[in-house]
């Protein structure tokens, strides 16, 4: 999808002409789509930066169909583990637009450094679904090579791949590949919880003071499991960024345009060679943390409730149908095809190889150990003592 430069463009066709800046006192959240549905024609940071977009027709309904094949893809999961064919699955719920506006914004050079919550941004980068469900299933070590898709592997350690995505951008710094309009971004996915965790906090500075083409994309969906935001920090997110020096900007998670403008910006100043930013993008995660927990338990039902006045995908709709940009035929067509990728993906999941047990030792090294064949061979004996008896 080529889409146009969201902070250089002319403004979009049918876009209402005003602008909005925060003046209440209370932190701005860059917003082009509110919950109702309508557009802000252009939204200013906290800096100064002024963001819009300017999509075609066909740009704004291919947004649409990303947000509800993500959505459905991501419940067609929550199901197979509630059936017992997944292990284990971390939904996207609620978090469509940050991740399908960050996700298209990313240029194809560009490196993304996702968290074990990132369906969305991995199905944007053109990755085929069922590749986190191997993980998931237990019929795969989660493993798939990064650079092929610049997409790196999911990491559980909350945090860590912050680190990993600072080391890779310095990286690219010093090889040259930053300084023009096709230099190389890179973007490194978090959650809230993660921002007091220490690896990010040297993230942080570490990107800062190599003035890494990174930008820190922290999507605060109000909760770490059961931990409220309130328990992680006494100031917004995004104003932690001033202390490291670096740019920091809250947009609105849920308003997919907003998520693409802001992130396209960051990415395109972090290639031109202008360093590190952070984005937070203001969400809600609307389903359990992960198929393991139980949010009745922490969190009131109004709470939810509110949150679902603000859903990305309504909103989408809500502004499609109100400037004649989609119908109701285009939507039902976009469900079925939602529906259809879903039974596709279920079908395959069901038809996923069990590993052998030995292969856990063919990817540890490039070239293996020799300590590593031993214990492979030890393993194999262990497993041929089984065989002939009925356990
Ligand atoms: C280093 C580390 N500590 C603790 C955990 C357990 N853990 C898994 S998810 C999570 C909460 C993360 O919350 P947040 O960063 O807000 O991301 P979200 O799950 O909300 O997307 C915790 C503490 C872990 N995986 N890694
Ligand atoms: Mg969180």
């Amino acid at each position: 999808m080529a889409k146009g430069d969201p902070a250089v463009s002319s403004r979009g066709r049918r876009a209402a002409p005003r602008s909005r800046r925060a003046t209440t006192g209370e932190p701005e959240l860059v917003q082009l789509l509110t919950p109702a549905g309508d557009r802000i024609e252009s939204a200013t940071g906290p800096d100064g930066t002024e963001y819009r977009v300017d999509f075609t027709d066909e740009e704004y309904r291919g947004l649409y169909r990303d947000l509800v094949l993500v959505r459905k893809l991501d419940a067609e999961a929550t199901a197979l583990q509630r059936q017992g064919e997944l292990g284990l699955w971390a939904s996207l719920l609620g978090q469509e637009a940050a991740q399908v506006g960050s996700g298209r914004a990313l240029r194809s050079q560009d490196m993304a450094f996702p968290t074990y919550r990132e369906h969305g941004v991995l199905y944007c980068r053109g990755i085929d679904p069922i590749m986190p469900l191997g993980l998931f299933r237990g019929v795969d070590q989660g493993g798939w090579d990064p650079n092929e898709f610049k997409f790196n592997m999911y990491t559980i350690v909350i945090g860590a791949q912050t680190l990993h995505a600072t080391g890779y951008a310095m990286g690219v710094h010093m090889d040259g590949r930053t300084g023009t309009e096709d230099g190389e971004a890179v973007i490194a996915y978090f959650g809230d919880g993660a921002t007091s965790q220490g690896d990010v906090n040297e993230a942080f500075v570490w990107a800062s003071v190599f003035n890494a083409p990174l930008v820190f994309f922290c999507q605060n969906n109000q909760y770490a499991i059961s931990e409220p935001l309130e328990r992680q920090t006494r100031v917004p997110l995004y104003r932690r960024a001033g202390g490291f020096g670096f740019p920091g900007v809250r947009v609105d998670g849920n308003d997919v345009l907003a998520s693409y403008a802001v992130t396209r910006h960051a990415l395109d100043n972090a290639r031109l060679g202008q360093g590190p930013s952070l984005i937070e993008a203001y969400t809600y995660r609307m389903g359990a943390h992960t198929t393991s927990d139980d949010p009745t338990r922490y969190r009131i039902a109004s709470e939810v409730e509110a949150w679902q006045a603000k859903d990305p995908i309504a909103r989408m709709k809500a502004f499609l149908t109100r400037q004649q940009i989609a119908d109701e035929t285009y939507f039902t067509e976009i469900d079925e095809q939602a529906r259809a990728e879903a039974v596709h993906l279920r079908e395959r999941v069901l038809n996923l190889p069990d590993p052998q047990p030995v292969s856990m030792f063919d990817h540890v090294y490039p070239h293996g150990s020799p300590e590593l064949d031993a214990q492979r061979a030890q393993f194999s004996r262990y497993l041929e003592s089984f065989e002939g008896s009925a356990h």
